[in-house]
């Protein structure tokens, strides 16, 4: 059945390879797609092997590449792989995009993702030359049906010079009703409040928009989404859920929040799935999420009726999850809203709203520092993504991971973090599978105690607590956060040292 019912647009139907010859090299290109959800399938790759062939001629190919976060093998990681990526923004989980981000051959913009669509409206990117977009259907007049993800695809469109639509039939035709498109972000000084009070409130239309005039082509694709299932919960991911569990009961007891809490944000990854996967066997019920990702066990908490609806801006569903999905749409309509990340990760909205903001960490120090992007303070993992979107302006924010990493190698409560991505002064909760240190309201050196004692593994607990106590009687006038600055460096240098890394 057809997919596009806009007669201008259908007659601009080419292939992949027609499409992809119309983005010139030094382009910027926004695409879509969130988490492994809603990239272009086919253009990327005909773009890589149209740059393959420049580069065989000795012609340089490369373009400045923004996204809504993280995509897929097929988008980010074929093009990595032709070395066609000059600079990228906003988040990349790419391996082999990170390879050459930490390898210096790529300018990576690691952005807060609610900044990322406001900083292009502000001027701060410079000219976007074409937009790359995936969506479900095009009706007439040219309205679109967004896809499986929404992430900055309004931005792009709205600023892009040159548009390139893929109309994907693998996503079901069935999505139209599941977006919330808000069309009222102005610049300052003339932006109003965001009049949204309840989290699946709708404040916009289920469509995107764009002026037809600037599509140059349209290609229609048959693709799945592409995100890697999870790790099954394990002793240690579900010691930390349990943890999690156990502070949530004794905030309700002590009053602070309503027994279906308050709107939950879960980031990506396999220890946020184990919270979700927590939460479904136990005696919460009748709660919401506004989050980012929807990931398969949301879905599991959506069925159980543990959730009853969930506002993000991706369905980053693995094959079978995706699958779930598809054969049951009808139960998750008006229970699932997909909106752009702008919105999604908006600080006013989840301010207002009272977010717990639940994210992993590469490391945490013993003030309460948090790390969640470089390894060793210099190596990018992934990007800070929505997590300090979320965490800065959350109601309650935990941050989470094992107690060690790489085999036990290396703690990841330190004397000082490598690299800070969440300050002391944002971050209530450090939780690892030893336990949970509640930071709130207490001065650096009892948080120290809390860290120590309450998440560190038992391996590195005293070497953590012989640095405390040297650095308290260091500096008998400057004990407010005390540190021994060459020891504090030296603690990752020593696992550099050790070649492990
Ligand atoms: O690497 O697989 O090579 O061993 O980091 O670590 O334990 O698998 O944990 O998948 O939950 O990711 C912070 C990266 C955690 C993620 C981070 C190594 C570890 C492994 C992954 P290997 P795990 P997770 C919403 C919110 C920022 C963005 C965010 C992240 C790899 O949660 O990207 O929160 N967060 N967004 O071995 C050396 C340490 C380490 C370490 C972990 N201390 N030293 N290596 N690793 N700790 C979503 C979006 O924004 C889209």
């Amino acid at each position: 059945m057809t997919r596009i019912s806009c007669p201008d647009l259908a007659a601009k139907v080419v292939s992949a390879e027609a499409a992809a010859a119309l983005i010139n090299p030094g382009d910027h290109v926004g695409f879509s797609g969130f988490t492994g959800a809603g990239y272009p399938k086919v253009i990327p790759g005909a773009l890589a092997a149209r740059m393959k062939r420049a580069h065989d001629h000795g012609e340089d190919f490369q373009i400045g590449l923004w996204t809504g976060a993280s995509t897929a093998p097929d988008a980010d990681g074929s093009l990595a792989a032709v070395n066609g990526i000059s600079s990228r923004l906003p988040y990349n989980s790419d391996p082999t995009l990170r390879k050459l981000i930490n390898s210096g051959e790529v300018e990576y913009i690691d952005e807060h993702l609610s900044h990322s669509a406001q900083h292009m409206w502000f001027g701060f990117y410079g000219r976007l030359n074409v937009a790359v977009v995936e969506v479900t259907a095009i009706l007439p007049g040219g309205v679109l049906v967004p896809s499986s993800s929404v992430g900055n695809n309004k931005t792009w469109l709205d600023r892009a010079d040159r548009v390139i639509l893929e109309v994907n039939h693998w996503q079901p035709r069935d999505l139209e009703g599941f977006h919330d498109i808000y069309n009222g972000t102005a610049v300052p000084p003339h932006r109003n409040p965001i009049q949204l009070t309840e989290p699946m409130q709708r404040i916009g239309e289920p469509y995107l928009r764009v002026d037809k005039r600037k599509v140059v082509a349209v290609v229609e694709t048959n693709h799945p989404d592409r995100n890697s299932p999870f790790k099954l919960p394990d002793e240690t991911s579900e010691a930390i859920a349990g943890h999690v569990l156990d502070f949530l009961r004794h905030e309700v007891k002590a009053g602070r929040m309503p027994a279906s809490l308050l709107p939950l944000q879960s980031g990506v990854g396999n220890v946020s799935n184990a919270v979700l996967a927590g939460l479904d066997g136990s005696e919460f019920t009748d709660l919401v999420a506004f989050t980012e990702v929807i990931q398969d066990g949301m879905l599991d908490l959506l069925d159980s009726g543990t959730i009853r609806a969930a506002s993000a801006t991706s369905l980053g569903l693995s094959d079978l999850g995706a699958k779930r999905f598809m054969t049951n749409i009808e139960a998750y309509k008006g229970r699932i809203l997909l909106r752009s990340e702008g919105i999604s990760n908006h600080p006013e909205l989840v301010r207002r709203l009272g977010v717990i903001a639940m994210n992993g960490m590469i490391e945490a120090d013993i003030y309460g520092n948090v790390n969640s992007t470089h390894v060793m303070g210099s190596s990018v993992m992934n990007g800070i993504g929505g997590s300090g979107d979320f965490a800065r302006n959350a109601f309650l924010n935990f941050f989470l991971s094992p107690s060690t990493a790489k085999s036990g190698a290396i703690s990841t409560i330190v004397p000082m973090v490598s690299h800070v991505d969440h300050t002391e002064h944002d971050v209530h909760v450090v939780v690892t599978e030893r336990g949970l240190a509640d930071l709130r309201g207490k001065s650096p050196r009892a948080r120290a105690e809390q860290v120590i004692s309450k998440c560190a593994h038992p391996r590195f607990k005293d070497a953590l607590s012989s640095y405390t106590r040297r650095a308290w009687h260091a500096h008998p006038h400057g004990r407010h956060t005390p540190h021994l600055l060459g020891e504090a460096l030296s603690w990752h240098q020593r696992y550099l040292d050790t070649g492990r890394m």
